[in-house]
């Protein structure tokens, strides 16, 4: 069953309207976590649940995905960090190429072990090219992927990967910092990727203040992913999800 959310993704784009997904690590998720999670992303009108993470470490996956579906509506769409972090209880998938490094695995070799599996799997497949940039700390993805971030300052790099993936077909552009990094992306650079592409652009990595999801998001961002900040504190996301909806939509 296709969930048609890169379809709806690009109609709110064409409005300007933004959306707001929060990350969830099911190493880190037990059910009342996901309880708190689900409750409070459905007052505040979250848009998406992304689960997963560079290192999934647990056998949880199924059982978070499935525990989310049966208590909410909100779409799941999975953030893989390999392969085998696939759920059939989702809604959509992430299906991503590391277009920012050159690790020939990351970019083709995995999903070519992975096709048969994944086209059987009934979610929605989101052909995405995902860039890593410098967030001025070593992250999970980078040392896992062996392939080095684009350098923070480097708007240019980014502009021209997000334009030579988004012409290769994907059609979805997710720029990330890593979780927990300490600098996340600059406004100059998102502004950039969004002026020079016209696939949604997912920003994510280090965004820890609403202030920074609102104007990442006037820079061009279409939808804005937190995790860690919501890991430590389940409130923050009410005003993330207001600051993200409260970007005026085009006229
Ligand atoms: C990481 O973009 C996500 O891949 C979210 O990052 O955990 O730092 O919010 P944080």
């Amino acid at each position: 069953m296709k969930s048609g959310i890169i379809k709806s993704l690009a109609e709110k784009k064409k409005t300007g309207k933004k959306s707001f997904a929060v990350l969830i690590d099911p190493d880190k998720a037990n059910a009342s976590i996901l309880d708190e999670l689900i409750e409070l992303s459905s007052v505040a009108k979250v848009d998406y649940l992304l689960v997963g993470g560079s290192l999934v470490i647990s056998n949880y996956l199924d059982d978070c995905v499935q525990h989310i579906k049966q208590n909410c509506d909100l779409p799941v769409i999975l953030f893989p960090g390999s392969p085998t972090q696939v759920s059939k209880y989702a809604d959509a998938l992430l299906y991503l190429s590391l277009i920012s490094g050159r690790n020939p695995e990351l970019l083709i070799g995995q999903h070519v072990v992975s096709a048969p599996f994944v086209k059987q799997s009934g979610f929605e497949i989101m052909p995405t090219g995902y860039i890593v940039i410098d967030g001025g700390a070593p992250t999970t993805v980078s040392y896992i992927s062996n392939a080095s971030p684009i350098p923070a300052d480097k708007n240019e790099i980014a502009m021209c990967t997000a334009m030579a993936g988004e012409m290769l077909g994907m059609k979805l552009i997710y720029m990330d910092a890593g979780s927990g990094a300490r600098r996340p992306i600059t406004e100059s650079m998102i502004k950039l990727v969004a002026d020079n592409i016209e696939a949604p652009l997912i920003v994510g990595g280090g965004i820890i203040h609403p202030e920074k999801a609102y104007l990442n998001c006037k820079a061009g961002a279409d939808v804005i992913v937190v995790g860690n900040a919501i890991e430590k504190d389940a409130s923050l996301i009410k005003e993330m999800s207001a600051a993200v909806h409260s970007v005026p939509a085009k006229v």
